[in-house]
């Protein structure tokens, strides 16, 4: 838990989310400014900043939680987008790591 991250108080429930899937060490919520029909957030309930600094343990446990919640979101059939934007360039505002579970629609790239 780090006191001045958003996530992490999520984790602590002091910021309220709307939760879609939770296990012992991730935690997956539906993203305030939804960029798709679906867009649900997957995090490790431990703070890392980036994908970067994550052990294979959690990486694993992040993308499993990820797939878990498109499917129970029905976006298994059609496909969806995982995104971890990471650092300044790569478009990065919340420093805990996060996936980003997008779908509901056809997905364009190159991305923005
Ligand atoms: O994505 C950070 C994402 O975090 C962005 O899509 C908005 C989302 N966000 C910010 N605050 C909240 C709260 N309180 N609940 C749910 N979602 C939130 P990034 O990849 O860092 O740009």
């Amino acid at each position: 838990m780090t006191e001045d991250c958003l996530f992490c108080r999520i984790v602590a429930g002091s910021v309220p989310a709307r939760v879609a899937h939770e296990t012992d060490t991730v935690l997956a919520f539906h993203d305030i400014n939804p960029q798709a029909p679906t867009h649900v957030l997957v995090i490790p309930k431990a703070h890392h900043r980036a994908v970067g600094d994550l052990d294979p343990v959690t990486a694993g446990a992040v993308l499993q939680a990820a797939h878990h919640v498109a499917k129970a979101e029905g976006l298994a059939d059609d496909g969806y987008r995982l995104v971890f934007n990471t650092g300044r360039d790569g478009g990065q505002t919340v420093f805990h790591v996060h996936c980003h579970v997008l779908g509901g629609r056809s997905m364009t790239w190159p991305p923005g």
